[in-house]
């Protein structure tokens, strides 16, 4: 259909939001049977690329150019090291070392989330192994003590990592109790619901399906409209100095 050239997507340079009506979609090389949608990448300012990869039964992605995060949003992928391999289902995640050889495979039709980004490397601190693990195993926290917004954190907090993926679930009404402004940036994925998300100075109706990107210091605030729980994944970078990253 055509929408005589209105839609939600906006690109600034601090902050973008992406609607699915904007995707393109394209294989990236070493893909097979599967494509995907750039979200963020050091073209638009971010330091990290992130993606949702669309796979057909037995599609696969190419090589990591950098350590990978993967979550699974529908389906099963196999990843493989060496003679090991993980099944991830729905809520499944991984986090993939730089130079360890994998494959990722889909057992069947399948999407998942994906980001890459360079590992900074921090002296005296070993770089994590391979982690795998899914989301119903990791128990949800309350931000701040809001029991509305619950908080799960899928990557542990010690200063081998160098990023955070978390989700957060907020009940219909819920809402970040201020407006953030930090150094780190995000690149967040809407998995349910919706609402309202503050970026900067401008205020974006969100819905499941959405990408934004918030570069840093860029203002952020959300809150959950509807009659149904809100819940994004979010990716910040973070465990290092700003001065030697
Ligand atoms: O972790 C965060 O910075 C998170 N609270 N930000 C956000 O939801 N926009
Ligand atoms: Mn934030």
């Amino acid at each position: 259909m055509f929408r005589l050239g209105q839609t939600r997507s906006v690109s600034k340079p601090d902050h973008a939001l992406f609607t699915p009506d904007t995707f393109v979609r394209a294989a990236l090389p070493g893909m097979k049977k599967a494509v995907a949608i750039i979200h963020a990448a050091p073209a638009l300012g971010a330091g990290f690329t992130q993606y949702t990869a669309e796979f057909q039964q037995g599609g696969s992605l190419g090589p990591a150019p950098a350590q990978r995060f993967l979550y699974v949003l529908e389906g099963e992928l196999q990843l493989a090291t060496g003679k090991k391999k993980h099944r991830l289902t729905k809520g499944g995640y991984a986090v993939i070392p730089e130079d360890l050889q994998h494959s990722v495979t889909a057992l069947m039709e399948s999407r998942a989330a994906v980001i890459e980004k360079p590992y900074e490397p921090l002296p005296g601190v070993r770089p994590p192994l391979l982690l795998t693990g899914h989301e119903s195993s990791v128990k949800g926290e309350a931000l701040g003590g809001d029991e509305a917004l619950v908080v799960r954190t899928l990557i542990p907090g010690d200063a081998a990592f160098d990023f955070a993926v978390n989700t957060m679930t907020y009940q219909p009404g819920a809402a970040l109790s201020m407006v953030e402004i930090h150094v780190m940036e995000h690149g967040l994925l809407m998995l349910e619901g919706g609402g309202i998300y503050r970026l900067n100075d401008s205020w974006y109706p969100v819905a499941a399906g959405d990408f934004i990107w918030m570069g840093p210091y860029c203002p952020q605030w959300f809150g959950a409209l509807g009659k149904a729980p809100a819940k994004y994944l979010i990716y910040k970078d973070w465990n290092r100095h700003p001065l030697l990253s």
